[in-house]
């Protein structure tokens, strides 16, 4: 539970399809993971125009903080949500079946007008969605802060080892073979070469 006295979900994750549930329910999974109570619900911009206002409406006064948008398309959900509530909105733009691949969605979704915004993610962006969501959460929710945080070192400590599990380490350029120049037609004078294949080898048995 996030806000004190408030036992509802927090977030309302709203998708103008039920097609786009395979994307956006990874938000739903970052939430899951981070202990905040969200809603997944289907309502389209352009299908059921007043069911989407009736949510957009209704969504501050059942205690929803901040609503997530995802739609493909000519995808108007979030700036349609936005235009009716001062909740925060958070725009995904879906690639889906889009000839144009989600372009299309990405333009629809981020080009709104002043003073009517929507925090517009990557294309398919539903866990960014979702993280955002959690830090405006997190701004008047100490206990949700530590663990977006946490979250955040962890992923620094899971590049960090990956760094380490990669067998391949440079090694020294090799002397160039007896009647060559000296130096590859390609290289620059006065800059180092970035190893070629040839001269990394496996580091595997020391690590
Ligand atoms: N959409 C639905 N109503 C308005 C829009 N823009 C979007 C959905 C989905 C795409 O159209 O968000 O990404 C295709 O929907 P469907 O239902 O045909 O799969």
């Amino acid at each position: 539970m996030g806000d004190a006295g408030h036992d509802g979900p927090l977030v309302g994750i709203v998708m103008g399809s039920e097609s786009d549930l395979r994307v956006m329910r990874a938000a739903a999974e970052v939430f899951g993971e981070l202990g905040v109570g969200c809603e997944l619900r289907v309502s389209s911009a352009h299908r059921t125009p007043e069911r989407t206002l009736e949510y957009a409406r209704s969504a501050e006064g059942r205690g929803i903080r901040v609503i997530i948008a995802g739609a493909g398309m000519a995808a108007h959900l979030a700036g349609s949500i936005a235009a009716w509530t001062i909740l925060p909105v958070i725009g995904v733009p879906l690639s889906g079946t889009s000839a144009l691949g989600g372009v299309d969605a990405l333009l629809s979704t981020v080009q709104m007008p002043s003073g009517v915004p929507v925090a517009a993610v990557a294309v398919d962006g539903a866990r960014n969605a979702a993280w955002l969501a959690a830090e405006i959460l997190a701004l008047g929710d100490p206990g949700l802060a530590s663990r977006v945080r946490a979250a955040r070192e962890a992923a620094a400590r899971a590049v960090a080892e990956a760094d380490g599990r990669l067998p391949w380490r440079p090694t020294k350029a090799r002397a160039p073979a007896s009647g060559t120049s000296g130096s590859s037609p390609t290289s620059t004078p006065g800059r180092p070469r970035s190893p070629s294949a040839s001269s990394i080898t496996p580091d595997v048995p020391t690590r």
